[in-house]
């Protein structure tokens, strides 16, 4: 343990960051004079950091850039904005007016799934952007505190209703998240057009700075982990007893991200602190969360996400200071297993004799083309039903509450608009972040390479014989790694244009994290890799045997145990 951590980074200088947040005046910043300024279409200074907390990121289009350079024009921007939707849940009915939107206001028309179950519009000019928070506000949503040094959407199993633990688990990630959200009302004022009424915001839970990084939850019914929590901040597992949760083990310390070459940056799998009573979880959930507030590091904002600080002070400090917070003891951990992360597609009778249909989305892509229409597939579907969509944390939609009576119907409409398709385990279970063209920290492409890499995966699966088999395969454009490939069996992570480290060993559940097997290498090049690994595995692997257990056990990659040291060396 080290005591003196909290003096040592306190005497450094704060990032610039910590100051944008001080002078913003509670996320106000100038962005209304922006919204007024018809000469760019970007955010001027600190705003273009502020509108992030407001659920905002200023992009640009990077096939364009160098045209628009050239032609001596600004770069083409515009706003990204990811929707706050805790659990995923959303009414069929209000999904047509994100469909309208998308097709109405943004350049590229399409709705973007995530893998924290909500959704993102790429390219919304900024004389648009009242207009998108105004029709989430019309139809009860919003976009606060989906990005930036907030506690973000909070994930909880995706379910079809399949059982009353899995609706009370999805109340709890709604409470959480209404819980934690920022109180100022810089949202309503800008956004909204709201009077301003108060003149002292307060943020009793965020503080004036808000945390000192991004602050990911989640809410989990085992034995699925399809939210993927080791790779979150604060995580919730439900203890049933009688078939109510009456209580959660905590996890925290999650993320997933490193800077190639900086070996103080590691992923780390979020990790036991403690059960405790349901009526506890809000005073727990301030508790971890102020406490990083306070001792999470402001001056580095590479070390400064709570597995570092958890790091930097010491386990049982931490949990200490949560106890001593939260005037609550953390108990002994209760038995939990997990046992599948992957989404059950398909139909499934819920608890209500209401039905449920899980479609592939491939890169959770909602889009029209000259192959398939699934964006004006899923708006028929939603014209038709008086349910709820769905969206998982792998990218995907389930068509939830589905009565007797409309199921073949939607039935007709998915397979005839191409929802429904013939799709091998290894795709359904890929996954990619967006990186290239809108992402400005791509190094590498992700979402635009993955379907046909996959279908050279498929191809040489076929040839091994093991094209029933499942493989989770994850790639990510930089090492932030949004795609979660440090949770994949195997893993791409980006370096530059058709460069990867290729990273193989985690397994099904998400409990470890995969090592690197070969490091800046081409796809060409990681193709040629697998099928030598998948011809062995389809050889000499023991009777159902999963791939990510194989190259460990047969010594092509070490295990990661301790990801502080194991993950570079
Ligand atoms: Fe992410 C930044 C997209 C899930 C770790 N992520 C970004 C940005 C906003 C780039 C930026 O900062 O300008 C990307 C926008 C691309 C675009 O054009 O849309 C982006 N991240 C995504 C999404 C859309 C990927 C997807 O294909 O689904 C996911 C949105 C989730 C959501 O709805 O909130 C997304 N990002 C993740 C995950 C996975 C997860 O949360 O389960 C991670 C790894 C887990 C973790 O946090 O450790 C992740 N994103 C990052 C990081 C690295 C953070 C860090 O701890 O260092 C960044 C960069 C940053 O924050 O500085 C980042
Ligand atoms: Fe962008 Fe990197 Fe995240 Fe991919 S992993 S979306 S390239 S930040």
């Amino acid at each position: 343990m080290k005591k003196n951590c909290k003096i040592i980074v306190s005497e450094k200088k704060l990032t610039d960051a910590e100051r944008i947040k001080k002078n913003s005046n509670y996320l106000r910043g100038t962005i209304v004079d922006d919204l007024k300024n018809e000469i760019t279409n970007g955010f001027s200074g600190d705003n273009f950091s502020l509108i992030r907390f407001h659920g905002m990121y200023q992009q640009d289009d990077r096939d364009l850039r160098i045209e628009r350079h050239e032609q001596k024009l600004e770069p083409r921007y515009a706003m990204m904005l990811r929707c706050r939707l805790p659990g995923g849940v959303i009414k069929a009915k209000k999904w047509l007016k994100l469909d309208y939107f998308a097709s109405k206001y943004t350049l590229y028309g399409t709705i973007r799934l995530t893998n924290r179950q909500t959704f993102q519009f790429h390219g919304i000019f900024k004389k648009n952007l009242k207009n998108v928070h105004k029709m989430l506000h019309n139809i009860g949503l919003d976009s606060l505190a989906t990005a930036n040094d907030v506690n973000r959407n909070v994930l909880c199993t995706s379910n079809p209703m399949e059982s009353l633990v899995h609706q009370e688990a999805y109340e709890w990630a709604r409470k959480i998240s209404n819980f934690l959200l920022p109180h100022t009302k810089a949202y309503a004022e800008i956004w909204l057009d709201q009077k301003k009424i108060v003149t002292t915001d307060k943020e009793p839970i965020l503080g004036q700075t808000y945390l000192p990084r991004k602050f990911k939850t989640t809410v989990v019914v085992p034995p699925y982990n399809d939210v993927d929590l080791y790779a979150n901040d604060m995580n919730f597992i439900a203890i049933v007893q009688n078939n109510k949760i009456i209580g959660f083990n905590v996890l925290i310390g999650g993320g997933l991200s490193f800077i190639h070459g900086n070996k103080n940056t590691w992923p780390f799998l979020a990790i036991e602190i403690g059960y405790i009573s349901i009526e506890n979880t809000l005073s727990i959930a301030e508790a971890i969360v102020t406490t990083q507030r306070d001792w999470g590091n402001r001056t580095d904002r590479a070390n400064a996400k709570t597995r570092y600080t958890i790091q930097n002070i010491g386990l049982d400090v931490f949990k200490k200071e949560i106890e001593k917070r939260s005037n609550v003891n953390l108990e002994p951990i209760r038995n939990y297993s997990f046992t599948n992360r992957g989404d059950r597609f398909g139909w499934i009778k819920d608890i209500n004799n209401y039905w449920s249909l899980t479609l592939f989305i491939q890169n959770g892509r909602i889009y029209d083309d000259n192959n398939k229409s699934l964006k004006s597939g899923l708006s028929k579907i939603a014209n038709i039903h008086d349910g709820n969509f769905r969206i998982t944390s792998n990218q995907n939609i389930i068509i939830s509450e589905v009565s007797e009576r409309n199921k073949s119907k939607i039935e007709k409409i998915a397979l005839s608009y191409g929802l429904i398709d013939k799709i091998s385990n290894v795709r359904k279970n890929s996954m990619a972040c967006v990186s290239f063209p809108t992402c400005p920290l791509a190094m590498a492409e992700a979402e635009r390479m993955l379907s046909f890499f996959i279908t050279q995966l498929e191809n040489i699966m076929l040839k091994y014989g093991v094209e029933e088999e499942t493989i989770i395969v994850r790639v990510s454009g930089c090492p932030n790694g949004c795609g979660r490939s440090l949770l994949a069996e195997i893993g791409l992570i980006g370096k530059s244009i058709d460069r990867y480290n290729l990273y193989i060993g985690g397994n099904r559940i998400g409990n470890r994290i995969p090592k690197i097997y070969k490091e800046n290498i081409t796809q060409k090049e990681i193709l040629i890799n697998l099928k030598y690994l998948i011809k062995t595995w389809s050889n000499k692997r023991k009777a159902q045997e999963d791939f990510g257990d194989f190259v460990i056990r047969k010594n092509f990659v070490k295990e990661i145990v301790n990801p502080i040291h194991d993950f570079w060396n």
